[in-house]
């Protein structure tokens, strides 16, 4: 009897390679990237293809799922999965995973060097001594951590790990988010302006999405006032752009540090101009050794699914109960009855 046929997963972009190598000779890749026309590719596999592996850059929404009729699952490279429509998936019977976890400690130690990169001027210090303005007087004294109340929007996994650094620093802690949480000993404020009046930094760690879209508005910026410092190393989404170059032109607030913009790898012109912000090209994860434990657990997502032991980090709104027995859990066979 001959083997039947690897299941077929599809590539929109360009991934680690870790990726491919670990699905190794197991499941069959398309790349739809440097294909010589991607359109005819997309066309020639879509009947086939079972599973998408994206990067939290790639849109994945109800109109591609509808061309690929076969499709069970999708691995998406990144804890955030706004560019995933996971709701239009789980009305589909398809999982969504994401890769929690194995980036936490990465993300947390790039947001405390962009903190203190912000107060303390570190690029702009760089700048100016490789511009050979030390010799005529020294860099001028800068903002610092010193004596703050740090406020974080969003207390999940990364955030906690941020705070967790934070305490380190002898700083005070505050948050806000959906809910207060139990098991922590930071304030809880219930509204985001409360929080951004409570504190002088305002570190953004919330998930994208249309929930989030604007969170950070000129109200909030006005919350935090003249010594105020904005971190965003979530979405770019959550940011009102315009209203945050506004608030650092003008004094609103005092400098801001930003991993993260509403349309990458684009950025505002007037952000760039501003000298009181830092900002970096959406770097909270990219190591060599986060990105491979990244793209290793996608390929291992895809690889349990396809061996029928189900996805290993199903996202919220997938169609997956947590625990399931391989039996009861929806298998390659079943995925597409099950309930939303
Ligand atoms: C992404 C990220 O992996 O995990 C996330 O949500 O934003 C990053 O770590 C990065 O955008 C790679 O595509």
């Amino acid at each position: 009897m001959s083997e039947p046929a690897p299941p077929e997963i599809l590539m929109l972009r360009p991934m680690h390679p870790v990726v491919a190598e670990a699905l190794g000779a197991r499941l069959t890749l398309h790349r739809v990237d440097g294909a010589a026309d991607p359109e005819a590719l997309l066309r020639e596999v879509a009947p086939r293809i079972r599973g998408l592996a994206v990067g939290a850059q790639t849109p994945v929404d109800g109109g591609l799922m509808d061309r690929l009729p076969k499709l069970e699952i999708v691995a998406n490279f990144g804890v955030g999965y706004d560019t995933v429509d996971a709701r239009a998936a789980a009305a589909r019977g398809v999982v969504v995973t994401n890769t929690p976890d194995v980036l936490t400690d990465e993300v947390a130690d790039l947001t405390l060097g962009l903190l203190l990169a912000t107060l303390r001027r570190i690029p702009q210090a760089d700048r100016y001594l490789r511009a050979g303005r030390w010799p005529q007087a020294p860099f001028p004294l800068s903002p610092s951590l010193r004596g703050r109340r740090i406020g974080i929007l969003g207390l999940g996994r990364i955030g906690r790990a941020i705070a967790r650094r934070l305490e380190g620093f002898g700083v005070e802690i505050a948050y806000h988010g959906r809910s207060r949480q139990a098991d922590v000993p930071y304030a809880y404020h219930p509204t985001l302006v409360g929080l951004a009046e409570a504190v002088h930094v305002l570190i953004v760690v919330a998930p994208g999405g249309p929930g989030t879209a604007g969170l950070i508005d000129a109200a909030v910026l006005r919350g935090l006032g003249p010594e105020g410092v904005l971190i965003n190393v979530a979405r770019g989404s959550l940011v009102d752009e315009a209203a945050l170059a506004a608030a650092l032109a003008d004094g609103t607030i005092q400098a801001a540090g930003l991993d993260v913009f509403a349309d990458e790898p684009h950025v505002p012109a007037d952000l760039v101009a501003c000298d009181n912000a830092v900002l970096l090209p959406h770097v909270g994860s990219a190591s060599h050794h986060t990105r491979a434990a990244m793209g290793r657990l996608v390929a291992d997502n895809l690889l349990s699914w396809f061996e029928g032991r189900g996805p290993l980090t199903p996202v919220a709104e997938t169609p997956w109960k947590a625990g399931a027995e391989p039996s009861e859990a929806p298998g390659p066979e079943t995925s597409r009855k099950v309930e939303a």
